[in-house]
């Protein structure tokens, strides 16, 4: 009976090892990881869950709220991301500032899905650095039962109307490229008069403004808490699906139109997944999951194939080719940078 005894224990003994032992194998691979810096409301998040499952690869994942926010956290060092989704400007400054590492599409099995109107872009002329991810517009989302004015122009956020009504968008580059625009200016412009005028501009529709906002413009405007708002073409996508008085409109005067893409750090310690990872975002099941939550507009033509042929012509997702003639996408600004942060300043603190 004791010998038994033994031996059962014995038996006990290797299977909870084995048991330990696999289970070991398997907390190897969970020990895969990513981290991963990303707009705020910028996935749909069960695909994050998705990829997790079916790679085993933890994803840690922070967010941000502008391109400013963001490179500001990863210049300070630190802060190990290992992707990132900046916007087309923005990725001309970190290559310049040795930020990102090369990408070898030949790993990213999906990048021949992406179209050509998203490649060669000045930004990353010889895609080495970028796998393009969303794009879009710079308009205004207004609401139909509080606005009865035609909204066509940029001048309607300086109607005293609509005082304490309008969000701007918390964006110095996108704020201050709206009223460039305005002016009939380029958006891109290092001509201090022009620069200077804009400034002046919005300091003088402060009083008018309800706040600068980024990703809160959402909540308020399907409340019903503004009448009008500048943001960026998906955000109001996805508000216009939640309340059916928002509607989208881009001025005349032209706008902006900007690409979001995927970038690898310098110094990434997980590259290997982080290219799984931006081949995983770029495949078309995935990226048709991610435009539908989301709202944006997909650089892969498969995908857009794919989506309900009334948003395939709507202007806040795909606009007609006929209207980019007086856009622009923004540039690095290099040496003039820091006049436009003198204007953003200028007008934060402006009473
Ligand atoms: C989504 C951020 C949109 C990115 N919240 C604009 N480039």
């Amino acid at each position: 009976m004791k010998k038994t005894a033994k031996i059962m224990s014995l038996i006990l003994m290797v299977v909870i090892c084995a048991i330990a032992l696999v289970g070991c194998g398997g907390g190897k691979k969970a020990e895969r990881e990513l981290k991963v810096y990303n707009w705020g409301d910028y996935i749909d998040p069960d695909v994050l869950a998705d990829f997790e499952k079916e790679t085993g690869i933890h994803v840690i994942y922070d967010t941000f709220a502008t391109n400013e926010d963001m490179y500001v956290k990863i210049k300070s060092g630190g802060s190990d991301y290992d992707v990132a989704i900046p916007s087309d400007y923005m990725i001309s400054r970190m290559i310049r500032d040795g930020l990102l590492e090369k990408i070898d599409t030949s790993k990213i099995e999906n990048y021949k899905l992406i179209g050509k109107d998203y490649k060669d872009l000045p930004f990353d002329p010889k895609n080495e650095y970028s796998v393009p991810y969303m794009w879009g517009t710079v308009g205004i989302v207004y609401n139909t039962k509080m606005v009865t004015d035609p909204v066509d122009s940029w001048s309607i956020l300086w109607n005293p109307k609509y005082a304490k009504q309008i969000f701007m968008l918390d964006s110095p580059r996108d704020s201050i490229g709206i009223t460039l625009k305005y002016l009939g200016y380029s958006l891109n412009t290092g001509n201090e008069a022009e620069l200077e005028a804009a400034g002046k501009k919005l300091i003088e529709q402060k009083p008018l403004v309800l706040a600068y906002v980024v990703d809160e413009v959402k909540d308020k405007m399907i409340a019903g808490e503004g009448a009008l708002a500048v943001v960026w073409s998906g955000d109001a996508v996805f508000m216009m699906e939640k309340n059916p008085d928002l509607a989208y409109a881009i001025p005349k005067e032209g706008t902006n139109y900007w690409f979001d893409s995927m970038v690898i750090l310098k110094g990434a310690k997980h590259k290997a997944e982080a290219e799984e990872f931006i081949n995983f975002m770029t495949r078309p099941d995935i990226a048709k999951r991610n435009v539908e939550y989301i709202g944006y507009a997909s650089p892969i033509p498969e995908v857009v194939k794919m989506l309900d042929p009334e948003v395939q012509k709507d202007l806040a997702s795909y606009p007609p080719k006929e209207m980019f003639k007086n856009w622009e996408v923004f540039s690095d600004l290099s040496e003039n940078l820091p006049k436009y942060d003198k204007v953003w300043t200028e007008v934060k603190v402006a009473q």
